[in-house]
């Protein structure tokens, strides 16, 4: 498949598929493993943000805020009420939990050192001498792989005290979450992170001035760190070249749901979401009914509205979002309803609970959503479905209550005819299905 950009090369996956490609004497090998680091350890902490900012990196956890923009709020020099200086912390967002999105586990797995290497970097530009790796709770090869991709780091003088002889020195150690999605959003990370509930803080104050421990704070996700090297290592003008004016790099696409090759695919952001379908082995089973294009939170879209670009900005003008990556392709046996709902059960479960629109509001709709599957459905639930979601979005501490109305939303706004049908029908069981997937 033509990519149509000139300018594309694999900045994080060149050789993922190679055997041993985890390790750390693969990375210096065939990657010029830590050759970054030793150029940016020469630079100066600020001309390293300022390349990052050029190159027009943007988070890549789900809200694509400007990578270099985060580094440059961490405060220079803080110092607590006695005027003693506070330590800052870098944290990396691996609770990768988005139904749809698994991007972040073939990046641990494949090329671990990559994102080791990105965060030293990433300490050095904020003056940070500890990491934090936040590993979502089911991740145990993971956990285990990094923690070997760690010590084989330090063991090699790329962690740990007067790094490659530079002065600095920085240290790395993981924390396993417990398995709640919601500790993806980066306060209950931090909350989490010090062992308390893992609950959503009321921002500001940012983490940026109010972080882990009470201490200055940068949370970037784990393909934002993983694509660091490669900008230090090229130029900030490769990177920002390979992507769109506003958004520089490639990005990985999670693909899942009805196409012939699923997987992580590392791309352009010149690519429509009917290309990346192809590049995926093209539609199986049925024809193309509608994507989630950016993790279950982002809005779907018709099979007609697919010829949109992919970067953040083309996908927000089509009322979506690029979010975390995981495109999820429908085909036509798919009923929306029934789709929607699975997703709607799994943020009545996670919702923290801690705000009563979000704990209500999200349990309300899945309700709704298995009512009218189950046949008591009314016309009137339809309109209702929107006034819940116009009662939960934008109104909770966090943006969960937001991500629950992306689906239940624009699922009855494009799909309505397939709502109408199932109320009038009487549910699944009316339409013919004998058995469903989510009850
Ligand atoms: C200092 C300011 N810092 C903003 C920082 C802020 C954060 C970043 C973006 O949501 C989205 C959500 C999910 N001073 C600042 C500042 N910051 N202004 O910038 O902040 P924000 O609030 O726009 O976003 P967020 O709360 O981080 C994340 C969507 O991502 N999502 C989630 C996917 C899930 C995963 C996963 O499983 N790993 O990524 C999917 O689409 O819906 O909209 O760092 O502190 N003035």
């Amino acid at each position: 498949m033509m990519y149509n950009n000139e300018h594309f090369e694999p900045v994080i996956t060149p050789n993922v598929d190679k055997p041993n490609c985890e390790t750390i004497e693969f990375y210096i090998q065939h990657e010029n493993g830590y050759k970054a680091l030793e150029k940016a350890l020469k630079m100066k902490p600020a001309e390293v943000v300022d390349e990052v900012k050029k190159s027009n990196l943007r988070g890549r956890g789900g809200a694509g805020f400007p990578t270099g923009m985060k580094w440059s709020f961490m405060p220079a020099n803080p110092v607590d009420a006695n005027g003693n200086p506070k330590p800052k912390y870098l944290v990396c967002n691996a609770d990768e939990g988005e139904p749809g999105t698994f991007k972040d586990r073939l990046i641990f797995t494949k090329t671990p050192h990559r994102m080791i290497e990105g965060m030293i970097i990433a300490g050095h530009a904020i003056s940070s001498n500890k990491g934090f790796i936040y590993i979502r709770g089911e991740w145990f090869k993971e956990a285990r792989l990094m923690q070997k991709a760690i010590d084989d780091a330090y063991a090699k003088g790329f962690l740990g005290k007067n790094i490659l002889g530079s002065g600095f020195n920085y240290d790395l150690v993981i924390y396993k979450g417990a398995g709640a999605y919601i500790c993806g959003e980066e306060t209950a990370l931090l909350n989490s992170l010090e062992g308390k509930r893992g609950e959503p803080r009321l921002k500001p104050p940012f983490p940026a001035q109010v972080g882990a421990y009470g201490m200055p704070s940068c949370v970037n996700n784990v393909e934002t760190f993983a694509a660091v090297p490669y900008i230090i290592e090229k130029g900030w003008e490769k990177y920002a070249k390979m992507g769109t004016e506003r958004s520089g790099g490639t990005r990985m696409i999670g693909v899942s749901g009805h196409v012939n090759k699923p997987g992580v695919y590392e791309l352009p952001m010149n690519l429509s979401i009917n290309d990346i379908i192809e590049i995926a082995g093209g539609m199986k089973g049925g024809k193309l009914k509608a994507v989630i294009p950016g993790g279950a939170s982002a809005p779907m879209l018709r099979a007609d509205e697919c010829n949109v670009l992919t970067d953040y900005d083309s996908l927000a003008k089509a009322g979506t979002m690029a979010g975390s990556g995981g495109l999820i392709v429908m085909n036509d046996t798919v009923n929306i309803v029934e789709a929607t709902y699975t997703l709607l059960k799994f943020y009545e479960h996670e919702s923290c609970g801690q705000c009563s629109q979000c704990r209500e509001g999200s349990h309300w709709l899945a309700r709704m959503f298995k009512r009218i599957l189950d046949g008591g459905g009314t016309q009137d639930d339809l309109d209702y479905i929107a006034k819940i979601c116009g009662n939960m979005a934008g109104q909770t501490i966090c943006a969960f209550a937001d991500a629950v109305t992306g689906p239940a939303l624009s699922s009855v706004r494009k799909f309505r005819e397939e709502f109408e049908e199932m109320v009038m029908k009487g549910g699944l069981k009316g339409i013919g299905r004998t058995e469903s997937v989510s009850h």
